[in-house]
Parts: structure tokens; C-alpha cells; sequence
């Protein structure tokens, strides 16, 4: 594979070719080819620096936070505060107190759903939702309104992927508690006008929980100038480990908000019958949390940071424009969701008739492409276009033009297979 001497990172300084160094696997053949990586979107790869840094805690100072007063603990306690303080300016917040660590998004959204939503929602209220949310914003919101009988609208997805905003006004105007939606999704690459939505839901007196999974990893957030209530993203979604992710809240809802888990961290005084709680974050981190992984964050977040996020999100823009043009050149390639100007850096397609599970096969196999198929946790909206499946390429920082000739390559191989 040859490289294009694409420049990336805020002082285009460092060439594609270099980025793509620091990442190890990147390295690797798979039956006997280049791994081409195209599903960032699922799970990032990890740069050398997160490997080494979560290593480098296991091999020298590996110990469980908050307890000892030994040199060891003390040193991982202030590792992870540090991870905590550059999670919290990476997204802007006003305090690191306001960043709860959790697993990941999905266990983020459950959070706000058992302690905001036990204690705000009630029988007959409206939660808002719209059609491309992945899973994990969909299933939480429908068991807390079986828990309390509030009920759910969604907002329609148009025919090119975008959320039908006038539908969104209409419902706003039944007065929502709750409005939550996905900032990025996952499927069409659709990005959401988040900032006016939001402020339509504070208008219309709404709490506003957004799906940043998709978002965070690959252009800035800002959550003052979103003004969001609560945003959810993953760790390994953002050249960080797997087994981290992060709830942001607004001070005041966070503390408001009851524990959602009880155990050693949490609690402030405990007696044999009633216990008060800590203070934030940690009211909400009951036991030893994930302490290498935060490390890991911490790090991925600076290589994030040097490269910079507007470079980043550029460096995808022009992916997402090239697979495109390239894609576009099959005329049985079907490309779902909106144009450029309106998706990150994923396209979800179909090949003619060829199931998607059965094209990525042929990717993996022939070409050592990396591709998802399936209905990428997001049922209803494959329901929405009548589709069981669609193949998914995705971009990050080190995806290069020369990977999506492959897998267009490999598209055309796929053809010659199933001759058409
Ligand atoms: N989407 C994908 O291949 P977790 O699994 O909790 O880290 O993230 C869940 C999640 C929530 N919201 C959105 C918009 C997402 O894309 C995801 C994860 C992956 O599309 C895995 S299904």
C-alpha cells in the first residue's frame, strides 16, 4: 500500500504516514493483506502512547485509588483526577466534577435514565426520541416508560436521512420533560443541528440528553455552547481503551439526582440501615473503577488534542467526499443518508442484492478490508428505509485515500463473484 503525503494535526506537521506509525495494528495482514481498518465507528484503534501508558500503570504504579495513603495509590488517584480534568476541558465543562466516568455510552444513557428518569418522570409524560437513535438511546428511555407510564414520540428521519425539524416543533409543542437524541448517527453519518434543537427543547421546557458516541470522537464539542443537559460518549470510540465511557451533566442535575449504584466510593457516612452519599463525580462511581483505562483516556484525549479536532474532522471530510465519488462509480452501490455537508466520515451502503454479511466476508477475505454489516443496533431505523442490513465503511485519523481504493476493489471483486 502506498501513501498519500496527506497532512493531518493543527500545524500540518505531521504526515498521514507518521499517524498512521503510532498505531500498531495498522501494521498487521490479514489473510495475507494489509489490514485495512474501515470500522472506526464500531471500536477506534489505539494509538502506541494509550498502550504504553496503560502498561506503564500496571508495570510501575498499579494500586486502587482513594484508599491508600502509600505512594503507589497516591500517585494512580492523581492519574486518574488528571484523566478527569483533560475529559472535562476536551468537552468544555466548567468543572471535572461534572464528568462521571462510567463503562460506556450505553451504560451513561441507563444512568440518567434510573436516577434523572425514576425521580422526573411520571405517568402520562412525554419523552421525545426520533428514529435514528442507536439502541442503547432507545431501550432505556422505552423501559422507564414502562416503569412509569410516561410516553414516547419519535421524530421521523426524511428519505435522505435527516430529522424531519417540523415534525420535532409540532411534538415540542405537547410539552416534553425529556428530549434525547443522537448528535452523530451511527448509520447515515447523519449530523444533527444539536445546538437549535436543544434550544428548542429549553423553549419548550424539556431536559435535552444527547448521544455524543458518535460526535466526540471526531469534531469539537462544546457542551457550555451546546448549553446540553447531559452527554453521553465512549472511550474506545476516541482512540481510547474499551470499558471507560463518560456521563456529562449539568451541576445542578447532578446533584439533584439520586445514586444509581450502591457500594464502596459512593457514600459519605454508611450505617446498618441508611448511608448518605459522597460527593460528585464519585456519588455516582460505586467500587474501584476502571483506574488503567481512565489513564488510557486521559492519553488518547492529548493525542486527540495535539492532532486537533478541526484537522481531524477535515481529515474526514475529505475521506467521506473521496469514498463518494469512488462509490459512486459502482451504479449498484446504494448510499444511505445525506451529502457531505450534512454527515461525519460514514457511509452505510448496499451492492446489488448482496447481503451485506455476505460482502464483508468477501472484503475480509480478498482484500483484508474491516467493514461492519448488520443493522448497526439501530432496528427501527432500518425498518424506516424496509432494509434487514447495510455494509458500513468508516473514517478516522489514520484512514487514507489508497484504503478506500481497496475497498472498492474489493466491491467490484464482490460483483465478479456474484456476477453482476
Ligand atoms: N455504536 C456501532 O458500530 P457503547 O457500545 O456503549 O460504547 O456505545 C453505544 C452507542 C451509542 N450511541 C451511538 C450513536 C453509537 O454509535 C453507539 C455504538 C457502535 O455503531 C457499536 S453498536
Amino acid at each position: 500500500m502506498t501513501i498519500t503525503d496527506n497532512r493531518i494535526s493543527k500545524d500540518h506537521q505531521r504526515s498521514i504516514e507518521e499517524i498512521r506509525k503510532d498505531f500498531p495494528i495498522l501494521a498487521r495482514e490479514v489473510h495475507g493483506k494489509a489490514l485495512v481498518y474501515l470500522d472506526s465507528t464500531a471500536s477506534s484503534q489505539k494509538p502506541l502512547a494509550v498502550i504504553e501508558a496503560m502498561d506503564t500503570y500496571y508495570r510501575t504504579y498499579n494500586a486502587n485509588i482513594h484508599r491508600g495513603v502509600y505512594a503507589i495509590s497516591e500517585e494512580a488517584t492523581a492519574a486518574v483526577d488528571k484523566a478527569r480534568l483533560k475529559t472535562a476541558r476536551f468537552i468544555k465543562a466548567r468543572q471535572s466534577k461534572q464528568i462521571i466516568f462510567t463503562r460506556n455510552t450505553t451504560e451513561s444513557i441507563n444512568l440518567v435514565a434510573y436516577s434523572w428518569g425514576n425521580a422526573n418522570i411520571h405517568t402520562g409524560d412525554l419523552i421525545i426520541l426520533t428514529e435514528m437513535e442507536h439502541h442503547s438511546n432507545l431501550v432505556p428511555w422505552q423501559l422507564l416508560a414502562e416503569r412509569t407510564g410516561a410516553r414516547l414520540e419519535f421524530v421521523p428521519v426524511t428519505d435522505d436521512g435527516l430529522l424531519r425539524q417540523d415534525i420535532y416543533a409540532q411534538l415540542l409543542q405537547q410539552g416534553p420533560k425529556l428530549v434525547a437524541f443522537t448528535h452523530m448517527s451511527n448509520v447515515l453519518g447523519t449530523i444533527n443541528p444539536a445546538q437549535e434543537m436543544i434550544a428548542q427543547a429549553h423553549a419548550a421546557g424539556a431536559i435535552v440528553l444527547l448521544d455524543a458516541a458518535q460526535s466526540v470522537p471526531h469534531f469539537p464539542v462544546d457542551v457550555q455552547a451546546l448549553d446540553v443537559d447531559f452527554l453521553c460518549f465512549s472511550s474506545h470510540k476516541m482512540l481510547g481503551p474499551t470499558g471507560i465511557g463518560v456521563l456529562y451533566g449539568k451541576r445542578d442535575l447532578l446533584e439533584a439526582m439520586p445514586p444509581f449504584m450502591g457500594g464502596g466510593d459512593m457514600i459519605r457516612k454508611v450505617g446498618l440501615r441508611h448511608s448518605t452519599w459522597n460527593d460528585l463525580p464519585w456519588k455516582f462511581e460505586a467500587g474501584t473503577p476502571a483506574i488503567a483505562e481512565a489513564i488510557g483516556l486521559g492519553v488518547a484525549v492529548d493525542y486527540l488534542n495535539e492532532l486537533g479536532m478541526e484537522a481531524i474532522m477535515e481529515h474526514e471530510r475529505e475521506m467521506t467526499i473521496y469514498a463518494m465519488q469512488q462509490l459512486k462509480t459502482i451504479p449498484e452501490v446504494t448510499i444511505y443518508g445525506p451529502d457531505v455537508s450534512q454527515r461525519g466520515g460514514v457511509i452505510s451502503f448496499t451492492l446489488g442484492d448482496i447481503h451485506p454479511h455476505d460482502l464483508a466476508s468477501i472484503l475480509d477475505q480478498e482484500v483484508g478490508v474491516a467493514i461492519r454489516a448488520g443493522h448497526h443496533c439501530a432496528q427501527p431505523l432500518m425498518e424506516r428505509y424496509g432494509l434487514a442490513a447495510t455494509a458500513r465503511a468508516s473514517f478516522y485519523v489514520y484512514t487514507i485515500k489508497e484504503e478506500i481504493d481497496i475497498l472498492v476493489q474489493g466491491l467490484r471483486k464482490a460483483q465478479e463473484i456474484f456476477r453482476f
